[in-house]
């Protein structure tokens, strides 16, 4: 039974409200609190004179414009965030002390920020790349900072590496370009000079660097932490978010043009989600591993480029988080959080991984030029909800007025204060490993198998997602210029798999290398999205629909799918070829949410065409609308058409429409078609292609 006291979810939101300013029925002033009477001129000697430099109005306005920004993150500047809270399944004091695992009845707050990692700030979300998955904690024991990302493994195996991966990653130098893209010379020369970046290559051609919301990706921790329970007793884990719903990816194409139609896709899509509560919900999960079974893995579990099958070692869910609330101000909040793998609470702890150890140098010391000074957790959403006490004093924009003349530790003078914590107390203590060796700058040797595991990953997917991967690999090696470093990255997929080095040899005119790939290895159906556990999940719930209309449109049978879509939780719009109020052929009307000039299908998961015969007659001539059509087809979105639609579609592509059921209801590859019949068996004929959304063994599709 929960208990209703210990709901704290929103106690974060609370205190950010001391710091939210409210301009509703206020006053303009200035940063002073003096009340302005006049704002749009600036004060001159007579109307055509010079302006004044007495005019301290315009000098602090001016002052404060001019400093408006801040370097943005090194490496994910782009990205969109959201509040929320994440409550426990149960008691897991067995596995951990973290506090916010121990108790049913807590709801920690939480603060979650999705980003791409290689585009600048302005960039376009659906850009191939990985993605970042950061969840800030507001726990009652302190932050703690789950820094992941939405593929488990990474390019380098230790964190030396990480500068020359981004250097080699983002625009050449030289003139900066291209924007937010892996495929240039610089990126693909450092990984044909970097083996252990194969498996992490296949993750990033693969169909998951796409995702479709931010909603249904997967959040992994990478590297392996450990959980430290009451006992004192440790075991490695590996943390994993599973979003409740599918996991769903966008197709290249689709991408391609979504960057220019919406260039904000994946954050318009978190931000309507959370406005029309349909809230983004993630399970926290683990994998864990005793301590004594270290070394049974064929790979160490120290190295990131290697992840463990979750048929051998399955995730053990511990909780859900929701994401109910969008941020009130994106530079406050998104922009000024500050994530770090360091903020731990007691019950978790690091391993000795190499990139991990890089990392908990990397994450503070960025801050001090991003935020400006080492008071960054001061910054509203950086703030613990429990009390900060320590004798850390001054610096650039302090905001706390430290009480007290002994800002030492041991002192008397203060009674020993802030006092210490014994760790049974709550105190942090480290995990006592223990540690032998030399010093040496060596790279283990159980680190140094790089084909099995990128080999693994690309035999457990399907033959579509393989063919999208096939595909990804011809256009980022068909961007670089040099053939040589297209040969060499070749010889590193020759190791992986002879059908992926072929069929990407054979997109970008290099000769099909010689090499001996892996042997037979274990697939591990967890690496599909196409599993069958993910495809089950599938539903229309979320969806986006684009019904056409024009003038005339058949209102029947629009109605009847619209409420068929309401019922399911799918979510509607109606494009016509003008804005305002549309008529059906049997006079009701309907409002046009966009425009032929506005969106477009690629922004859509599923196109309706209710036809009607003066719909049709406008609709089946425009460009516009056949364009509308022939990218969801290829797009392999599902798509259907009722009546004289038919007509259009024999125009924009003859030969669908094959032999009908009782219910005049043709469906083949989730193209749904009806001349006649029925129009609410249309609509739960649609509605039940929408749940499958892609429908990938159409012709010509997903080329
Ligand atoms: Fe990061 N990473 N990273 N990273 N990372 C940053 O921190 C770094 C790595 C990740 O939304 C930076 O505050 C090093 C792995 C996310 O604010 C920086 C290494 C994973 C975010 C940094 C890695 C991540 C960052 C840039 C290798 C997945 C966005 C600004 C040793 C487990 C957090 C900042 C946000 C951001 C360094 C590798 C995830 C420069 C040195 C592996 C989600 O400190």
């Amino acid at each position: 039974m929960k208990n209703p006291d210990k709901d704290t979810s929103n106690q974060k939101l609370d205190e950010l409200e001391q710091h939210r300013e409210h301009a509703e029925d206020a006053r303009l002033s200035t940063n002073q609190g003096l009340l302005v009477t006049h704002t749009d001129d600036s004060l001159k000697a007579g109307p055509r004179g010079p302006t004044l430099l007495e005019d301290f109005n315009l000098r602090e306005k001016m002052m404060h414009f001019d400093h408006e920004r801040i370097p943005e993150r090194v490496v994910h500047a782009r990205g969109s965030a959201a509040h929320g809270y994440f409550q426990c399944y149960e008691n897991f004091s067995d596995l951990t002390r973290a506090g916010l695992l121990c108790d049913p009845s807590r709801k920690t707050p939480v603060f979650v920020r999705f980003s791409t990692v290689v585009g600048f700030r302005g960039s376009a979300d659906t850009v191939r790349d990985v993605r970042g998955f950061a969840t800030k904690f507001y726990t009652e024991e302190g932050v703690w900072d789950l820094v992941a990302n939405n593929m488990p493994v990474f390019f380098i195996q230790d964190g030396i590496k990480f500068p020359d991966l981004v250097h080699s990653i983002k625009p050449e130098p030289h003139h900066e370009m291209p924007q937010a893209s892996a495929a240039h010379d610089n990126f693909w020369d450092f990984i044909s000079l970097m083996p252990e970046s194969m498996h992490m290559i296949m993750w990033v051609l693969s169909d998951r660097a796409l995702p479709r919301s931010y909603s249904r990706m997967e959040g992994f921790g990478v590297h392996t932490f450990r959980f430290i329970n009451e006992q004192g007793k440790a075991r490695f884990v590996k943390f994993h978010w599973k979003p409740t719903r599918s996991i769903d990816s966008l197709v290249w194409d689709e991408t391609q043009k979504i960057a220019g139609k919406d260039p904000d896709f994946n954050r318009r899509d978190l931000w309507e989600m959370i406005e029309r509560g349909d809230y983004p919900e993630f399970e926290l999960g683990v994998q864990i591993v005793e301590e004594e079974d270290e070394h049974k893995f064929d790979f160490d579990l120290l190295d990131p480029t290697k992840l463990i099958p979750e048929e051998d070692v399955p995730v053990k869910k511990l909780g859900k988080m929701v994401l109910n609330r969008n941020p009130d101000n994106f530079f406050a909040e998104t922009e000024q959080v500050a994530f770090h793998p360091g903020h731990v609470v007691p019950g978790i702890d690091f391993t000795n991984d190499p990139l991990l150890q890089g990392r908990l140098f990397s994450y503070l010391d960025t801050q001090i030029t991003r935020l400006g000074g080492p008071n960054f957790a001061e910054i509203p959403i950086n703030r613990p909800t429990c009390p900060v006490h320590n004798n850390q004093r001054d610096g650039f924009m302090r905001q706390t007025i430290n009480t007290g003349k002994s800002p030492y530790s041991p002192n008397n003078r203060a009674k020993g204060c802030p006092m210490l914590t014994p760790e049974g107390m709550g105190g942090y203590a480290h995990y006592m490993e223990r540690i032998e060796g030399q010093k040496v700058r060596e790279r283990s040797e159980s680190f140094k198998d790089h084909y099995t595991q990128a080999a693994m990953f690309y035999r457990s997917l399907s033959d579509s997602e393989r063919r999208h991967l096939i595909s990804a690999g011809q256009f980022e090696l068909g961007k670089v210029a040099d053939p040589d470093i297209r040969t060499r990255v070749l010889e590193h997929f020759a190791h992986i798999d002879t059908e992926l080095a072929k069929g990407v040899a054979e997109g970008v005119g290099v000769p099909v290398p010689d090499g001996e790939p892996v042997g037979k290895v274990r697939t591990s159906a967890a690496l599909s999205m196409e599993n069958e556990e993910n495809r089950s999940k599938r539903s229309a719930m979320g969806c986006k629909i684009a019904a056409m209309i024009a003038e005339g449109f058949d209102d029947k049978v629009l109605k009847a799918m619209m409420n068929a879509a309401e019922k399911q939780g799918a979510v509607v719009e109606i494009v016509a070829p003008r804005l305002g109020e549309i008529k059906g052929a049997g006079g009701s009307t309907e409002k046009a949410d966009k425009t032929f000039a506005t969106t477009h299908s690629v922004l859509y998961d599923a196109f309706f065409m209710p036809g009607g015969d003066g719909a049709v007659k406008t609709l089946r001539s425009k460009q516009e609308a056949a364009g509308f059509f022939m990218d969801a087809y290829a797009h392999a979105k599902p798509i259907a058409l009722a009546g004289v639609a038919l007509d259009a579609m024999d125009r924009w592509l003859p030969g669908l429409e094959a032999s009908p059921n009782d219910s005049g209801i043709t469906t083949e590859h989730g193209v749904v078609l009806q001349r006649k019949g029925k129009e609410s068996e249309l609509a739960d004929a649609f509605l039940e292609a929408v749940g499958e959304h892609r429908h990938w063994g159409r012709d010509h599709a997903d080329s």
